[in-house]
C-alpha cells in the first residue's frame, strides 16, 4: 500500500517466494533448512493473509471516510469452513502458492492438509451466517459479524462399535494463523449482583477479548471482518473476591473460571435444557458486541437519534436476543435517555431471523435463573412486557388467550422468559428462512403476533455461497460451467446459470457433465463411480428422518435376498452427520445405520449392487468433497418441520437430483428446477398436520405393507443390533414424524429414481437442469433480499 509507504506485495512467482521466505524467517523465526511442514503451513497462511490485510486496510479507510449505514450480524455460531483454499482463491494466489512451496522444497499437498477448519457452529444456522458474510463482502456492504471464539468447536465424531463417541475439537492447538488478536479493544461484562438505588451492581465481572478473521469479497476489493470474543479473567475480579494471601492460588483459580464462558460450543442444534453457562455465553456475546458497535458508532457520530440510521443489528435466531434489554439498559441507565426514546431507538435497530418450526426448539429461560444472573435485565423485560400486554389489551379487548400467548413470560409449569416473544417485540422485522417456513410462522407459531403487527413479518429465503460450494468444492464442474456460459460472471451473478439450460440438449456437453460427476466420485473414493451415489448429509434428528432412509436401505437389501428383480440399480448410500451427544434416539439411528452398513458389506449378494458408507465427523471440509460427487440428494424431512435446509441447495447446484418432501426450501427448489426434474413424495404440510392431530396409527401401515413389515421386523428382531430394536419400537409406538405414513410413497418414488438412472442421458439432462435452475439459491440473492426488505444499506467500494 503505497499511501502507507509500504512495499507492495509480490505478484510474480519469484516475489511470492521471497515473501514466503521473509515470513518464514522474520515471523515464524526459522529457515528453509529447519522448517517443518507446520512452519511452512503457518508461513503460507501469513503470506496469503498479508495480501488480504492490505485490502482490509483500504476497506476500513473507505468505511471511515463514508460513515455509512452498517449491518451487524449477531450470531452464537459461525461455521466458516477451512480458510486456506478460500483465501488463496480470493487473493488470486491459487497458482502462485503451490509453485512457491515446491520451489522451496515443500510438498504443497502436505502443507495444505494442515489447514484446520474452525468448527464454531453446529450446522445450518452457523453455516448460513458464514455464507451471508461471504456475500456481504462480495456485495461491498459495510458489515461486521460478531460471535464467540470458542476454545473447543463442535466435537469430533468417532465411531466405536458403530456408536457415536465425541472427542474435543481443540482447533487452535497449533495456534490460528488467520486470526488477528485485538487485545486492546477488550470490553467488560458484568454478571449477578443486585439492583440498588445506584443501578445494577454486578457481583462478577469478566473481560471480553476480541480477535478477528478476515472475510474477503470475491471479485472485489472489500475485506470485512468477523469479530469473535474470548472470555478472560478480569483483573478486578481478583480484588472483588477479597482473598487472603493464604488462599492465593485457590482464589486465582476461582477467577480464572470466568474463562469457561467461551470454553466450548454447545453441541445442540434444537433443544437444550437451560444451562446457566449457555445463558452466560449469550449475554457475554451480546454485551461485548453492543459496546463495540457503540464505540464504532461514536467514531463518526454523536447524536443518539442517528443510531438506527447508521446501524441495523440482525439477530441470528433468539440466541443473541438479550441484546434488546441490554441496549435498553445502556441507553437508559448509562446514557440517561428516557425510556420512550430508548425503546423507539431499540425497535428501529434490531431485526430477528427465526430458523425453526419445532415448538420445543423455541428458547425459554427460567425467570429465576435470568433474574439471578442479570437482575436489571429482568426488570427491563418486565417493563417491556407490561407495555406489550397493555397494547394487546387495547387492540384485542377481553381476549385473555392472546394475552397469555403473547406474554414474554410463560407461567406454567414454571415461570420462564420466552426469547422468541422478546425478539418479535423488540425488532422492526422478523423473517423466516423459506417461503413455506415464513407462511407457517405467521399462521401458527407467531399467528397472534402477526395479527397484532402484520407488517413486521417477512420472508428471506436462504442461500449458499457459490464460491465455496461450487467453485472451490467442484473445480472441474466450475470450469465446464464457465466454458458453457462463456465467462466466469456466474460466480458473482448466479442467475446466469439459467444459460446452461439449452446445453442440457447437447449430447457432447452431457457427456462432459457426466464425466465430471464420475471424476468427483472417484476423487471421493467411496464406492464404485459407476454406482449412483445417494447422499443424506445433515445433523441427525428424528424430524429429518434418517430412519426413513435406513428403512429404504433395508428394503433394498431384503430385495437382494428374495426379489433381486425388484432391486433396481447399483447404489452407494452415503450418510454423514452428527447427533447431539445427549440425543439418545438420534444416536440409536446412527448405531443402526452402522450395523446395516456392516451387514450389507458382509453379504456377497450386495457386491457391486449395494453399499452403505458412513464416514465419521461430517463437517464443512467433508461436505466440500461429498457434494460434488452426489447423484441423489435426500431431503426427506416430515413436511412442516424443516425451516429451510441449505444442503438441499448445495447439492442441487452441483447437479444432484433431489428426492424430497414439500418442506422448507425444497418447495422453491422444485418450483425453479421444474417438477419434472424433482422426485417428490410424501404428505404435504397440511396433510401431515392433520394426520398428526388426528388418531395416527403407525401399526396400520406396518400391517398393510409387506415390505415395510419385513424391514421393521428385521429391526425388531435384532438383525441390526439392539439399537435397531429401539428404532423399530419408536416407529411402531408413536412415530412422531410420520415415517411409516410416508414409507410407501418414498419407496415407490425411489423405484422411479432407479428407473430414470437407467437412462443416463435423461438423468444427465435432469442434472444439468437442476444446476441451471438453482441460481436463485445464491446467498448473494439472499443478501440482496435482506438489503431490500430489512437492512437498507448501500455498498461502499474501497
Ligand atoms: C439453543 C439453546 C441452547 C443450546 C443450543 C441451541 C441451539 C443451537 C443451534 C439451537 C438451534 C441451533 C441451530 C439451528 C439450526 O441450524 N437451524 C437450521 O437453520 C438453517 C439455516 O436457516 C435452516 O436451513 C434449517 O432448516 C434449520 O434447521
Amino acid at each position: 500500500d503505497l499511501r502507507n509507504g509500504l512495499r507492495p506485495l509480490g505478484s510474480t512467482p519469484a516475489e511470492f517466494e521471497q515473501d514466503l521466505l521473509s515470513n518464514l524467517y522474520y515471523r515464524r523465526g526459522t529457515t528453509v533448512e529447519s522448517a517443518s511442514a507446520q512452519d511452512a503451513y503457518e508461513t503460507l497462511a501469513l503470506t496469503v493473509r498479508d495480501r488480504l490485510a492490505a485490502r482490509r486496510a483500504r476497506t476500513a479507510a473507505a468505511h471511515y471516510e463514508t460513515n455509512p449505514r452498517w449491518v451487524y450480524y449477531l450470531s452464537a455460531e459461525y461455521l466458516l469452513g477451512p480458510q486456506l483454499e478460500q483465501n488463496l482463491l480470493y487473493s488470486g494466489t491459487t497458482d502462485l502458492a503451490p509453485a512457491a512451496l515446491k520451489a522451496l522444497g515443500f510438498s504443497p499437498e502436505e502443507v495444505e492438509a494442515l489447514d484446520v477448519e474452525p468448527g464454531l457452529g453446529n450446522g445450518g444456522l452457523g453455516r448460513l451466517a458464514a455464507c451471508l458474510l461471504d456475500s456481504l463482502a462480495t456485495l461491498d456492504i459495510p458489515a461486521v459479524g460478531y460471535g464467540i471464539r470458542y476454545d473447543l468447536g463442535i466435537f469430533k465424531q468417532d465411531f466405536e462399535n458403530g456408536e457415536q463417541v465425541e472427542k474435543p475439537d481443540d482447533w487452535t492447538f497449533q495456534g490460528d494463523p488467520w486470526e488477528f488478536p485485538a487485545p486492546d479493544d477488550w470490553q467488560t461484562v458484568g454478571f449477578y449482583g443486585y439492583v440498588g438505588p445506584e443501578g445494577w451492581v454486578p457481583g462478577e465481572i469478566v473481560h471480553g477479548e476480541p480477535s478477528h478473521l478476515l472475510v474477503p469479497g470475491y471479485g472485489t476489493e472489500t475485506v470485512n471482518i468477523v469479530r469473535l470474543w474470548r472470555a478472560r479473567a478480569a483483573q478486578a475480579s481478583f480484588d472483588l473476591r477479597r482473598f487472603s494471601a493464604g488462599q492465593y492460588a485457590e482464589a486465582v483459580q476461582e477467577a480464572v473460571k470466568a474463562e469457561n464462558i467461551s470454553k466450548v460450543l454447545y453441541p445442540d442444534d434444537s433443544t437444550e435444557m437451560g444451562r446457566e453457562l449457555r445463558l452466560k455465553q449469550q449475554y457475554f456475546l451480546v454485551s461485548c458486541s453492543l459496546r463495540d458497535i457503540i464505540r464504532r458508532f461514536r467514531f463518526r457520530n454523536s447524536d443518539w437519534s442517528d443510531f438506527p440510521v447508521k446501524t441495523v443489528i440482525q439477530l441470528n435466531d433468539t440466541h443473541p436476543t438479550l441484546a434488546i434489554p441490554e441496549l435498553m439498559r445502556l441507553l437508559v441507565d448509562e446514557e440517561k435517555l428516557d425510556w420512550e426514546q430508548a425503546w423507539s431507538l431499540v425497535r428501529q435497530t434490531f431485526a430477528y431471523t427465526c430458523h425453526t418450526l419445532l415448538p420445543e426448539a423455541l428458547e425459554t429461560w427460567p425467570v429465576d435463573m435470568l433474574g439471578r444472573l442479570l437482575p436489571r435485565h429482568l426488570e427491563i423485560i418486565y417493563r417491556i412486557n407490561a407495555e406489550l400486554l397493555d397494547e394487546v389489551r387495547a387492540t384485542f379487548p377481553d381476549d385473555l388467550s392472546r394475552v397469555r400467548n403473547l406474554s414474554l413470560i410463560q407461567e406454567e409449569p414454571q415461570r420462564r422468559v420466552r426469547m422468541a416473544n422478546l425478539a418479535v417485540t423488540g425488532t422492526f422485522k422478523v423473517n423466516g428462512v423459506a417461503e413455506l417456513h415464513s407462511q407457517l410462522l405467521t399462521s401458527t407459531t407467531f399467528a397472534d403476533f402477526a395479527a397484532l403487527w402484520p407488517d413486521k413479518f417477512t420472508n428471506v429465503t436462504n442461500g449458499v455461497t457459490p464460491r465455496r460450494f461450487v467453485r472451490l468444492a467442484n473445480p472441474g464442474l466450475s470450469a465446464l460451467i464457465t466454458e458453457g456460459l462463456g465467462s466466469e460472471d456466474w460466480l458473482r451473478d448466479l442467475s446466469l446459470l439459467s444459460g446452461l439450460a439449452p446445453l442440457a440438449d447437447d449430447a457432447s456437453f452431457r457427456a462432459r457433465w457426466r464425466s465430471e460427476k464420475r471424476h468427483a466420485k472417484s476423487a471421493l473414493g467411496l464406492g464404485d463411480p459407476g454406482a449412483m451415489l445417494d447422499v443424506m448429509i445433515k445433523r441427525f434428528h428424528e424430524y429429518k428422518r434418517q430412519q426413513l432412509k435406513i428403512l429404504h436401505v433395508i428394503t433394498l437389501y431384503q430385495r437382494l435376498q428374495s426379489a433381486p428383480g425388484r432391486f433396481g440399480v447399483p447404489r452407494t448410500v452415503l450418510f454423514g452427520g452428527k447427533a447431539a451427544p445427549a440425543y439418545y434416539a438420534a444416536k440409536s439411528i446412527i448405531k443402526t445405520i452402522n450395523a446395516v452398513a456392516a451387514a450389507v458389506a458382509a453379504d456377497p449378494k450386495s457386491s457391486g449392487l449395494l453399499r452403505v458408507v458412513f464416514p465419521a465427523n461430517y463437517n464443512v471440509t467433508l461436505a466440500e468433497k461429498i457434494i460434488p460427487a452426489a447423484d441423489l440428494s435426500e431431503q426427506i424431512s416430515m413436511a412442516g418441520k424443516e425451516a429451510s435446509g441449505t444442503g438441499n441447495m448445495k447439492l442441487a447446484l452441483n447437479g444432484a437430483l433431489t428426492i424430497g418432501t414439500l418442506d422448507g426450501a425444497n418447495v422453491e427448489i422444485r418450483d425453479r428446477v421444474g417438477a419434472d426434474n424433482f422426485f417428490l413424495f410424501g404428505l404435504d404440510a397440511p396433510a401431515a398436520l392433520s394426520l398428526r392431530s388426528g388418531d395416527y396409527q403407525p401399526r396400520s401401515y406396518y400391517e398393510a405393507d409387506d415390505e415395510l413389515r419385513a424391514a421393521l421386523d428385521a429391526l425388531s428382531n435384532g438383525v441390526f443390533g439392539g439399537a435397531g430394536q429401539e428404532v423399530a419400537q419408536s416407529l411402531l409406538g408413536r412415530d412422531e414424524y410420520l415415517t411409516l405414513a410416508d414409507y410407501r410413497s418414498y419407496i415407490d418414488k425411489q423405484d422411479e429414481v432407479a428407473a430414470v438412472w437407467q437412462n443416463q442421458e435423461r438423468w444427465t439432462r435432469m442434472s444439468i437442469l437442476n444446476t441451471a435452475g438453482s441460481g436463485f439459491f445464491s446467498s448473494d440473492r439472499t443478501v440482496s433480499d435482506y438489503l431490500e426488505r430489512i437492512w437498507r444499506a448501500s455498498p461502499v467500494r474501497p
